[in-house]
């Protein structure tokens, strides 16, 4: 292995691999415009973790300090470092309008090491992310469930192996856990397997079927986000923001980084770049608009919901809803749940549509299995990762915990972002006169502000999420070395 071909970098005009080949169809298809991005980024960035997470991040939690009201902050903080970010993102989406997102854009910036590092990587950011979401998608259909029509869905229907083994072990008898065939732990995720399986086959049918979907999930989730705060903000009480910062600044930074999860989305737009009609345009748009749109929402919603309690009675996994019961008002908060359910359906549906278009990049340059790259000759999509996603995903919540899930999604996911402003910098220094249709405001200022507030908001994430993150790259380290290397297309360097 020859350092060199390490960091080959792909070419900029490279036709599209596999265009044309036997068993390749011509291309994905390209229907999405401006709005469709901007709903699409709304649709990924707006789910658990303004609805659930959001409570712990208030409340503090075993590991991490309370931001308490000051959470209005964390938000401020993390929104203007996913704005470095965005506008990072924005310069290299158009510059290089391709499948594959901060995979492609290191690959022609830094070369192929760092390349795949990124696309292993993003499986991070997609895939386990998206284990997570399924898994609180599960929680919030049996509130909704058991809140609207008192159906309660079995326990051992919708858990992990791993909380079975452990409630077992704590509890002589975990009734809750006990199945129609006796004491034997079954212990499966259902509820997530089945939402998984139907966006799969929405996503197969198409991009323009799905997107149509996912802006009837964004209206109505916008719609009742908006309902929490028309109703809310008339029980506000001003003294539920004394003390504003109950553990200073530390609790503020500790907020911050893990209000990071509930901004991660806003990216996956870039996923979709080949079927954009007018990428170049159309991707920095979508990327910033929902960034903005979602800042606000989410800056507001923290104002309303520290309001409306005294923040140490948000440490729950559906504080909107707790918020709203604890003001008299039963039957908004259990909108709240149908809400959830609605937001997260939408999260999933866009990690879903994402994963599969990374992969299918990385496949085109041949460090992943051709599968990968085949797309569906009359739907057009990249079906076979499509639905080799949706079965790892749909299957994983039952070996995964959602806790090591979550640990391991916003460290992925801000290195990604750290690798994607490193990629402006070295592509404006290698390629000053190549045309870029937008151009990151403040350079060279606002990349390097964006690695230092992404680093910054890395450090703040508790200890777990580092290890989790080193074993999984040093995984992605040895697959790299015992296949994408060996088999990767040759390319020339530009
Ligand atoms: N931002 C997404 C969410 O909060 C991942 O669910």
């Amino acid at each position: 292995m020859k350092v060199a071909d390490l960091f080959r970098r792909k070419p900029w005009d490279e036709p599209a691999p596999g265009v044309g080949e036997a068993g390749h169809a011509p291309a994905l298809r390209r229907t999405l415009g401006a709005l469709d991005l901007t709903l699409l980024g709304v649709g990924a960035i707006v789910g658990a973790g303004i609805f659930s997470s959001v409570g712990q991040m208030a409340a503090g939690g075993p590991d991490h300090p309370a931001a308490g009201p000051a959470l209005i902050l964390s938000f401020v903080i993390t929104a203007v470092a996913c704005g470095f970010s965005a506008l990072c993102y924005a310069e290299i989406a158009a510059l290089v309008p391709a499948s594959g997102s901060a995979y492609t854009y290191a690959f022609v910036a830094l070369g192929e090491l760092p390349a795949w590092i990124i696309g292993w990587d993003l499986i991070i950011e997609y895939a386990v992310g998206n284990i997570y979401v399924a898994q609180s998608w599960a929680d919030y259909f049996r509130s909704l469930l058991r809140g609207s029509l008192g159906v309660d869905f079995p326990a051992w229907m919708a858990t992990d192996l791993q909380t079975a083994a452990h409630d077992r072990a704590i509890a002589a008898m975990a009734p809750h856990l006990s199945t129609p065939f006796g004491s034997l732990v079954i212990a499966f995720n259902l509820p997530a397997a089945l939402i998984v399986g139907l966006l799969t086959v929405l996503l197969v049918i198409g991009v323009r079927e799905s997107a149509r979907f996912n802006a009837a999930m964004v209206t109505l989730k916008l719609l009742l986000v908006a309902a929490f705060v028309a109703v809310g903000a008339k029980f506000v009480q001003p003294a539920n923001w004394h003390p504003f910062a109950p553990t200073g600044f530390r609790g503020v930074w500790a907020g911050a980084s893990l209000a990071f999860f509930s901004y991660i989305g806003f990216d996956a737009v870039s996923t979709v770049a080949e079927e954009t009609r007018n990428p170049q345009r159309d991707l920095p748009r979508g990327m910033i608009a929902s960034l903005v749109i979602c800042s606000v929402i989410y800056i507001v919603v923290a104002a309303v919901m520290t309001g409306l309690v005294p923040y140490k009675q948000l440490d729950t996994g559906d504080p909107l809803a707790r918020a709203l019961l604890a003001v008299g008002m039963p039957r908004a908060a259990a909108l709240m749940s149908l809400g959830a359910v609605i937001a997260v359906t939408a999260v999933l549906l866009v990690f879903q549509l994402g994963q599969p278009r990374i992969l299918f990049a990385m496949a085109r340059d041949g460090l992943l299995p051709p599968a990968f790259a085949r797309v569906h000759p009359r739907f057009r999509t990249p079906y076979l990762g499509t639905i080799l996603t949706g079965v790892f995903v749909g299957l994983a919540p039952t070996f995964i915990t959602q806790d090591q899930a979550l640990e391991l999604t916003s460290i992925g996911t801000l290195f990604a972002f750290i690798v994607v402003a490193i990629g402006v910098i070295v592509l404006r220094k290698r390629e000053p006169e190549r045309p870029r249709p937008f151009r990151c405001p403040g350079y060279p200022i606002t990349p390097r502000l964006a690695i230092l507030s992404c680093f910054g908001l890395m450090l703040g994430l508790p200890a777990a999420n580092w290890w989790r993150f080193g074993i999984w790259l040093l995984v992605g380290l040895a697959i790299y070395a015992g296949y994408g290397h060996r088999r990767r297309r040759r390319m020339t360097t530009p």
